[in-house]
Formats: structure tokens, C-alpha cells, sequence
């Protein structure tokens, strides 16, 4: 049997109950395959995969908040620190009831290749709790990030992990954990990213995961022969990504037509207004609802449904396996020419070998959603130097750090004789880095 075979088989035996985790853990390996083969001796002696997909480390805690009704609540709080070859734990926090481990740990395991990727000195985590911040006060979400980090902040650290963003947290609870952690430990240092910019945040942190992905499916197009003017784009959901990621595909020159959240979506043929998306989902908190009743032009679904509108460019931006065969199917037929994801594995694996398969281009998360964590790191540059570069100096090094990722990952697969591949390059280029990394510091 292959390396990666026995290594495939054994973390499925040891992780049956998380079939997230077990899902990262094969694409990746999959894609390795070629590299491993070529060093097959040596990294089986140096258990270099069992090292790879084993955590350094699993942080399990209770969480134990009051309500506005003066009930005690009790929510599980996780930080899995992953790898940390290359530079301190990195990754974001998600809120959600749907988080547990086995989610929390292919989040954490695809941030190790997705923060190499960005060439920065970064290793990969991630944390998060079950705790569901929709419909609560701001007082109940303060009450609930305040017991969070009252736990976590004995395990993270400017130079040790540093937490950020993800689904369910903004800037507000990273601003409610940002004070409680100082409150805590005295320290004024960059523990979280994704600040306010009073308190040590970077400007364009906020858009950059969804600029980033626009960023680098420019230079997709762009190295096809195409270009974004007029192209019209499907993105999917409503959150941080999506809205930053419709923004600046319309800077650009291409028409989102829609948005969806986790109960319905919205067919705008006029182009999404940006503004009135921010103002329902960034100030009211509303449903989308809210969007279709105020722009005349926009028609609200109930349920799934945005890969059924025929587009030139999909843009995944809400959450992991929302897209489908079914849905790679119709998009092919569609016509669409490109697939980057700005979510974390949103698309499956059978839908991800069908785009592939049937001349859609693709671009996995752990590349084309790379901005966003590169932006954290260079947040975490500006804590350390004390100072605050602009919008524009910040901007400029994400567009470049996204041209970068397309090229490295484009020149892997070629390397391995996959050209197109991205997946495939991505995940030989983000683990070539990370290896050396492993074998130059010894068994650890
Ligand atoms: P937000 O919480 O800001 O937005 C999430 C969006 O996705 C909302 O519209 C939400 O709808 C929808 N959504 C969440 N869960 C589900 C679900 N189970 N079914 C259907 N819709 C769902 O999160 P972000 O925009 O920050 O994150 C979106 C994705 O991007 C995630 O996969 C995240 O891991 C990834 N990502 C985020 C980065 C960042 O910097 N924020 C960086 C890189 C990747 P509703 O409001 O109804 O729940
Ligand atoms: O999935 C991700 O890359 C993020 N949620 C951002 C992580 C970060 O540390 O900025």
C-alpha cells in the first residue's frame, strides 16, 4: 500500500465521527500524491503525514454565560492548534451551532497550507464555539466573548496564536475579546486580528478576504484570455466575503446578480446594491428579506438555489459543501468559466472533479480565500512595528500576495505535470514549505 494510502487509511479509522476533517485530510493527500511518491522512504520513516494530520494540540472548554433573562447558558468553546512549523498558530474564530470538533479541525487543517501559501510567517489554527450570536444582545454576545477568552487566553499570544474572524464574528466580538484579554493579562499586544482601528486594527482587513478572492480571479481570467468587465457573477451568501467580494467584483466591471443567507437568497438581475446589502446585514442585522423589500428589481427564493442562474464566474462565500454535483452540473451547462471559492471548502469533492473535469477553472479556498488571513498577518506586522500603514499600502501588498498565490500555484501543478490543476498546486505549494519547515527542525 502507498504512504498515502495507509496514512489516508489510518486517519479515517481515528476520526470516523468527523467527516469534515476526513474530507480536507483526502483532498489534500490526494493531491499529494506525486510529491510523497517522489520521497515515499523518507517520509514514511519521518511519519511526516502522521505528524501533518495529528493537531499539536485539541483545546476543549465549558463556557458559561448569562442571558438578558438572568439564565445561566453554557456553550463548548474549541481552539485546535494545528501546526505551527512556520510561524505562530493563525486562524479565525467561528460562531455557529453547528460548530464541533470535527468542523473546527479541517478548518484548522486546511489554514496550514492556505497561511503558507500567502508567504508569511504564519502557522494554522482555528477555534470557535456552538454559540449562536443571531437574535442575541449586544450584552448576551459581550457576556459570551468575555467567558470565551476568559478560558482561551491562557493558550494564545502575539507570538504563540492569534485568533481572528470567521463565520459569526466581526468586529464586534473580536472587540469584546480584544478587552477582556487585556483586561486579563495587562497586555496591550496583537492577540487578535481583525481590530477595531482605534485599537491596532489594519485598514482593508475588513474587505480583504473578499478583495483577495476578486483579486486573484482577476488573474485567473486575466491568464485565460479573459477578462471581469461585464461578466456576470453568482456569489453566495451574505456575510464579510460575500459583501466585500460583490463590492469589488463590481469595481471591476462584472454584475453580481446574487446573494443568499441560511435561509433563502436573492436574484437581482440589475446588479446587487452593495450599500443597501451592507446596511441589512452589517447595521440592521436583518434577513435578506429585508434587501427584496426595499430594491424593486430583486426577487427573494426561500431555500437554496443561486447555481441555477446562468453566470460567467461562481462565487462561493458562504459556507463549507454548499455546492453540489447537481449544482457543478448546472453551472457547467451554464457555461460558467470559473469557480473561486471565497468560503472555506464550500464546493464537494464530486462537484469539485466535475468543474474540473468539464473545463470549469477552480480555485480552492485555501488559495483564493487566502486574503484574508494575509491581511491578518500583515496586521500583526503593523501591531509589532507599532505603526499603521494606509488603505492603499495595505491593499497593494493583498492584490500583489493574491497574484503571487495564483502564480505559485499554477507553476506546482505544472511542476507535477497538472497543469490547470489549482487544487493541486495549491496544495503541493502550501505543503512544500510547511514539510521543509517540519524536517529542518526535527522530530517534534
Ligand atoms: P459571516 O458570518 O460574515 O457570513 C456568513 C454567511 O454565510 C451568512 O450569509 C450566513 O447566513 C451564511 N451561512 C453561514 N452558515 C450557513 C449555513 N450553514 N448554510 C447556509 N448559509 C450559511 O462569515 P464570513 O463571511 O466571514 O465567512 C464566510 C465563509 O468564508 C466561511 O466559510 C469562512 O470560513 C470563510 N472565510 C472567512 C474569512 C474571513 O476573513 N471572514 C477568511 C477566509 C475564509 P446567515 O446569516 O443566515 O447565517
Ligand atoms: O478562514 C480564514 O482564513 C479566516 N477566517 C481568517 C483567519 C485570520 O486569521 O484572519
Amino acid at each position: 500500500m502507498s504512504y498515502v494510502d495507509e496514512v489516508l487509511a489510518r486517519v479515517k479509522e481515528k476520526n470516523a465521527s468527523e467527516p469534515e476533517f476526513l474530507q480536507a485530510v483526502e483532498e489534500v493527500l490526494d493531491s499529494l500524491r506525486p510529491v510523497i511518491e517522489a520521497n515515499e522512504e523518507k517520509y514514511r520513516k519521518e511519519a511526516l503525514l502522521e505528524r501533518l494530520t495529528e493537531p499539536d494540540r485539541q483545546i476543549k472548554f465549558r463556557v458559561p454565560w448569562v442571558d438578558d433573562k438572568g439564565q445561566v447558558q453554557v456553550n463548548t468553546g474549541y481552539r485546535v492548534q494545528f501546526n505551527n512549523a512556520i510561524g505562530p498558530y493563525k486562524g479565525g474564530l467561528r460562531l455557529h451551532p453547528s460548530v464541533n470538533i470535527g468542523i473546527i479541525k479541517f478548518l484548522g487543517f486546511e489554514q496550514i497550507f492556505k497561511n503558507s501559501l500567502t508567504g508569511l510567517p504564519i502557522g494554522g489554527g482555528k477555534g470557535g464555539s456552538d454559540f449562536d450570536p443571531k437574535g442575541k444582545s449586544d450584552r448576551e454576545v459581550m457576556a459570551f466573548c468575555q467567558s470565551f477568552i476568559t478560558e482561551l487566553y491562557k493558550y494564545i499570544g502575539a507570538d504563540v496564536d492569534v485568533p481572528a474572524g470567521d463565520i459569526g464574528t466581526g468586529a464586534r466580538e473580536i472587540g469584546y475579546m480584544y478587552g477582556q484579554y487585556k483586561r486579563i493579562t495587562g497586555l496591550y499586544e496583537g492577540v487578535l486580528t481583525g481590530k477595531g482601528l482605534t485599537f491596532g486594527g489594519s485598514l482593508a482587513r475588513t474587505e480583504a478576504t473578499g478583495y483577495g478572492l476578486l483579486y486573484i480571479t482577476r488573474e485567473l481570467m486575466k491568464c485565460h484570455g479573459m477578462d471581469m468587465k461585464d461578466k456576470i457573477c453568482c456569489v453566495s451568501g451574505s456575510g464579510n466575503v460575500a459583501i466585500y467580494a460583490a463590492q469589488k467584483a463590481q469595481q471591476m466591471g462584472a454584475k453580481v446578480v446574487t446573494v443568499s443567507d441560511s435561509t433563502g437568497w436573492i436574484y437581482d438581475p440589475e446588479g446587487i446594491d452593495v450599500e443597501l446589502l451592507k446596511e441589512v446585514k452589517e447595521v440592521k442585522r436583518a434577513r435578506l428579506t429585508e434587501y427584496a423589500a426595499a430594491r424593486k428589481s430583486a426577487e427573494y427564493h426561500e431555500g437554496r438555489g443561486v447555481w441555477q442562474i446562468k453566470c460567467d464566474i461562481a462565487l462561493p462565500c458562504a459556507t463549507q459543501n454548499e455546492l453540489h454535483l447537481e449544482d457543478a452540473k448546472q453551472l457547467a451547462a451554464n457555461g460558467c468559466k470559473a469557480v473561486c471559492e471565497g468560503a472555506n471548502m464550500p464546493t464537494t469533492l464530486e462537484a469539485t472533479k466535475y468543474l474540473q473535469d468539464n473545463g470549469v477553472l477552480f480555485i480552492c479556498g485555501k488559495a483564493s480565500n487566502a486574503g484574508g488571513v494575509a491581511t491578518s498577518a500583515l496586521e500583526m506586522t503593523q501591531n509589532s512595528e507599532r505603526l499603521s500603514w494606509t488603505f492603499e499600502e495595505v491593499d497593494a501588498k493583498l492584490e500583489q500576495i493574491m497574484v503571487n498565490i495564483y502564480h505559485n500555484i499554477d507553476d506546482a501543478a505544472k511542476r507535477y505535470g497538472m497543469e490547470g490543476n489549482y487544487v493541486a498546486g495549491a496544495n503541493i505549494a502550501g505543503f512544500e514549505k510547511v514539510a521543509n519547515a517540519m524536517l529542518a527542525q526535527g522530530v517534534c
